[in-house]
C-alpha cells in the first residue's frame, strides 16, 4: 500500500466533506464555511458546514463500529501494528500536512512540520501501549476467590480540537483513543480542518475500520454541543477556552460522561538570580513566542528577581527584537500572522490595555506588515516591564506574541506570583540550585513545571492542567486510561457460604 501524498498548489482552494463510514460524506445542509489563509487573506479552503443530523451520522457511524466492529475486540498487538501504519502514512504525507496546517494557521512551516513529527511519535507510542496493555489481579483476598480488572474501551468517544495544533492535538487524543480500542468523533476548528480529514483518511489507508474514525466538521454551536451531549456518545475529550470548557462540562456531567478538558494556561517563567540568564533568555522567547504565542503552554510571563530584571530584560529585549514575523512559509520567519482578524483585534486591544494600565513597553507593542501585507493579521514580539499582578496582561491568555516581566524579592513571593492566576497549566523554574528547584516546583500549582528548560517533554510523560487549565491527563498511560473504562471480574472457585439462607 503507497500512502505517499505530495504537496499541493497553494493558490487552488481544497474542498473537504465531513468523512463517516471510511468515505466522505457532504454536509446535510449543503452549506460549506470558507477559510481564509491569515497570511494572505486569500481562500484556502471549504470546510462542510456540520449540523444535528451531521452529527447523528457520525455518532451512528462511530457507534455501529464500536458495537458490532472488530476494532474495540482486537489484540493490543493488531491494533498497534495499524497505529503504527498511520504514523508511517503521516510521515509520507507530512509536507502536505504542514502546508495545510501553515495555510489554515499561520503556523510557520516549521512548526507544522515539528507538530507533524509529534503527531507521529503519539501514535508510535500509543501503539506500544496497546501492545503492552496489562492490568492487576487479586490472588490472596481469599483462597477460593481470584480477581482480575480490564481496562475496556470506554466506547464513542468525541474529540473537540482547536485551531492552534490542528493535527497535534488531535493526535495527542486520537491515537490513545484508538490504542485504548475505542471509535471516535472528532470535531476539528471551523478554522483548521483540512488535516484532521487528512489523517481521517490516512487511518482508513493504514488499516482502520471504516467508522472507527469519523470526522465532522462546522462551528461549535452547531457541531460541538450537539455532539457533546448526544446520547450515543460515552466520552469527551476537549481543547479549547476555559468558557467553552465550562458549557462542555456541564453538558457532559448532564449526560454521566466521562470528560477531560484542557483549557489553556497563563504559564511563568520563574527566574531567581543564581539561574544561567543566557540560558533562560533563550528559552523564555521561544516560550512565549512558539507558534506565534497560540500556544497553551506558552512561558506567557516572566516572574524574576528583582537583583536581575534589568539585565534580563535586556537579554529578552535584545532576542525579541532578532525575531522575524512574516510569511509563514519563508523558512526564515519565526513567527506568523494571528489566526483571525477578531483574534488580532483581541491581542492588540490587551497591548492597549498594558500601555495604559502603566506597564513599560519593553519593545514591540504594534500590528506589523510582517509577510508584506500592509493589512496583515501581525503583531510585532511584545515585551512589557513592570508588570502588576492584578492587571488583565498578568491574569489572562492573551494567545499571542505578548510577554510581560514582573518583579520578586523572595521565592514564596516568586511562588505567590506565579501562582496568582485563575489558570494552573504549565510553568517552569530558572535556579542552579537544586533545592530552589524542588521547592518551588513542589509549590507551584500546575500539571507541569519545567527546571531550566521550556516545552519539554515525549508522549510517555502525561500532559493536562489543573483549576482553571481544566482535568484528565493527556498522553503517557494516564492519557489511555481517559479513554478506558474499568472492569474487574470476580471468580469464585469454591462454594461461597451466603449470609441470607436460601429456602
Ligand atoms: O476557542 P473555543 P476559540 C483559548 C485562547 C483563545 C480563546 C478562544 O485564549 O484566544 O481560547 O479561542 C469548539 N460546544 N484557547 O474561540 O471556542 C470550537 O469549534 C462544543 C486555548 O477558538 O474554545 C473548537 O473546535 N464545542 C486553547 C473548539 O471548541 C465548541 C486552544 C475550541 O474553541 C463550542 C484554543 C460549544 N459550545 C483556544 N463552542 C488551548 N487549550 O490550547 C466552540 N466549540
Amino acid at each position: 500500500m503507497s500512502q505517499k501524498s505530495t504537496a499541493f498548489d497553494t493558490a487552488v482552494p481544497r474542498d473537504y466533506q465531513h468523512f463517516f463510514d471510511g468515505t466522505p460524506a457532504a454536509p446535510r445542509g449543503g452549506d460549506m464555511i470558507e477559510r481564509r489563509n491569515p497570511a494572505n487573506g486569500q481562500l484556502t479552503a471549504r470546510f462542510a458546514r456540520g449540523s444535528r443530523p451531521d452529527v447523528d451520522l457520525a455518532v451512528a457511524s462511530a457507534r455501529r463500529a464500536f458495537d458490532t466492529g472488530p476494532w474495540p475486540w482486537m489484540s493490543g498487538p493488531e491494533r498497534a501494528a495499524i497505529l503504527r501504519q498511520v504514523a508511517a502514512g503521516i510521515e509520507a504525507a507530512t509536507q502536505r500536512l504542514a502546508l495545510i496546517d501553515s495555510q489554515e494557521s499561520g503556523k510557520t512551516l516549521g512548526t507544522a512540520q515539528a507538530d507533524l513529527e509529534g503527531a507521529m511519535a503519539h501514535f508510535r507510542f500509543a501503539a506500544s501501549l496497546a501492545e503492552t496493555e496489562r492490568s492487576d489481579a487479586w490472588t490472596g483476598a481469599a483462597t477460593d476467590l481470584t480477581a482480575y480488572s480490564v481496562h475496556e474501551p470506554v466506547g464513542v468517544v468525541a474529540l473537540i480540537i482547536p485551531w492552534n495544533f490542528p493535527a497535534l492535538i488531535l493526535a495527542q487524543k486520537l491515537a490513545y483513543a484508538l490504542a485504548a480500542g475505542c471509535t471516535v468523533v472528532a470535531k476539528p476548528s471551523e478554522f483548521t480542518s483540512g488535516s484532521a480529514l487528512e489523517i481521517a483518511d490516512i487511518c482508513r489507508r493504514s488499516g482502520v475500520p471504516g467508522g472507527v474514525v469519523n470526522v465532522v466538521t462546522g462551528f461549535g454551536p452547531d457541531v460541538g454541543m450537539p455532539l457533546v451531549s448526544h446520547p450515543g456518545v460515552d466520552a469527551v475529550s476537549f481543547t479549547g477556552s476555559t468558557v467553552t470548557g465550562r458549557a462542555v462540562a456541564a453538558a457532559a456531567g448532564n449526560g454521566i460522561k466521562r470528560v477531560s478538558l484542557e483549557l489553556g494556561g497563563k504559564g511563568a517563567n520563574v527566574v531567581f538570580a543564581d539561574a544561567d540568564l543566557e540560558q533562560a533568555a533563550d528559552a523564555a522567547v521561544f516560550a512565549a513566542m512558539v507558534n506565534n504565542g497560540e500556544c497553551c503552554v506558552a512561558g506567557s510571563r516572566i516572574i524574576v528577581e528583582r537583583s536581575v530584571e534589568k539585565e534580563f530584560v535586556d537579554l529578552l529585549g535584545e532576542r525579541l527584537e532578532r525575531v522575524v514575523v512574516g510569511d509563514p512559509l519563508d523558512p526564515s520567519t519565526d513567527i506568523g500572522p494571528m489566526i483571525h482578524d477578531g483574534h488580532l483585534r483581541k491581542v492588540l486591544d490587551y497591548i492597549e490595555r498594558g500601555r495604559q494600565g502603566g506597564a513599560t513597553l519593553a519593545c514591540g507593542g504594534n500590528r506589523t506588515a510582517g509577510g508584506g501585507r500592509e493589512e496583515g493579521w501581525y503583531v510585532e514580539p511584545t515585551l512589557f516591564s513592570g508588570v502588576q499582578a492584578g492587571s488583565a496582561i498578568f491574569q489572562e491568555e492573551i494567545f499571542g506574541p505578548v510577554v510581560t516581566s514582573t518583579t520578586f524579592n523572595t521565592a514564596d513571593e516568586a511562588v505567590a506570583l506565579a501562582n496568582d492566576t485563575p489558570y494552573g497549566l504549565a510553568n517552569a523554574v530558572w535556579t542552579s540550585n537544586v533545592a530552589t528547584a524542588l521547592t518551588t516546583s513542589r509549590a507551584l500549582r500546575s500539571g507541569t513545571v519545567w527546571v531550566n528548560t521550556f516545552l519539554d517533554g515525549t508522549p510517555a510523560i502525561p500532559f493536562g492542567g489543573v483549576r482553571d487549565s481544566g482535568f484528565g491527563r493527556e498522553t503517557g498511560q494516564e492519557g489511555l486510561r481517559e479513554f478506558t473504562a474499568l472492569k474487574t471480574v470476580q471468580i469464585r472457585t469454591g462454594v461461597r457460604d451466603y449470609p441470607i439462607p436460601s429456602r
